[in-house]
């Protein structure tokens, strides 16, 4: 479970094991994580996924304590509004690094752990967190839309590369959810401009609303798998369609 000290991945770590799963949350900052771990039981394991030497060391881990019955990909995130013209190379490169290398590294690196998995118990999962900005373009998007299409081109061909093995691969694409810190990391820590984003939305969806899909799609049966689920809240019809203001039927 990545991306496992905040939003998502957090919400997702805490549902799962509620639901009896054991959990090892990777994240950087180890002390987010020790809190989890002492409330919750969550492991942590602190590990910069940007980092592949960490990531090696996670997989070495992970198979002295047990293995890995399924990768839960959160982690990732976007840096930056600018148009295309105006982009800053350095944010580019973070997301790039943090939404599709960080990807590939782990499936390098724990692939060999699913197919163990797979091999005792009839099935293993990969399941990517990505984000509706993954297949439709807006002005300001464009690193971080050409970071998550990136994400998601690698969970589709993955699919295809292990046609044949009982190991899902998996696609949320959460469209606009209201966590603590996407929009803040994002906008360089400007609190107003991130609640501006969100001003008027009834019910933007919560990180609890896409661990409970997550959930959904790592309980279904094991011949099931859920290619690409794309999940808003009611107020955001499509990408740019988005009712500020109370849902009431006319
Ligand atoms: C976040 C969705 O629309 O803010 O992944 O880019 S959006």
């Amino acid at each position: 479970m990545t991306g496992a000290s905040s939003g998502i991945g957090e919400a997702t770590a805490r549902h799962l094991r509620s639901r009896g799963w054991d959990v090892v949350g990777v994240a950087r900052r180890a002390d987010r994580l020790a809190a989890l771990e002492a409330e919750t039981g969550v492991v942590a394991h602190a590990a910069d996924l940007t980092d592949g030497d960490a990531v090696a060391a996670l997989a070495a881990w992970l198979e002295e304590t047990g293995g890995v019955d399924a990768l839960v990909h959160v982690a990732g995130g976007a840096r930056g509004t600018d148009r295309v013209e105006d982009g800053d190379p350095d944010d580019w490169r973070w997301m790039f690094e943090a939404n599709v290398l960080s990807g590939q590294r782990l499936v390098a690196s724990l692939l060999p752990l699913l197919r163990s998995a797979a091999d005792r118990a009839g099935h293993a999962d990969a399941l990517f967190v990505t984000s509706t900005a993954a297949r439709v373009a807006y002005p300001g998007g464009g690193g971080y839309n050409a970071a998550k299409a990136g994400e998601a081109m690698l969970v589709h061909a993955l699919r295809q590369e292990l046609n044949g093995e009982p190991i899902r691969v998996i696609e949320i694409a959460p469209g606009m959810v209201r966590t603590e810190e996407f929009t803040l990391n994002r906008l360089g820590g400007d609190q107003a401009g991130a609640d501006a984003l969100y001003e008027g939305v009834e019910a933007p969806l919560v990180a609890e609303d896409v661990a409970d899909v997550i959930a959904y799609a790592l309980d279904a049966p094991g011949h099931v798998n859920l290619d690409l689920v794309t999940v808003r809240p009611v107020a955001q019809s499509a990408q740019h369609l988005l009712a500020r203001g109370p849902l009431k039927t006319r």
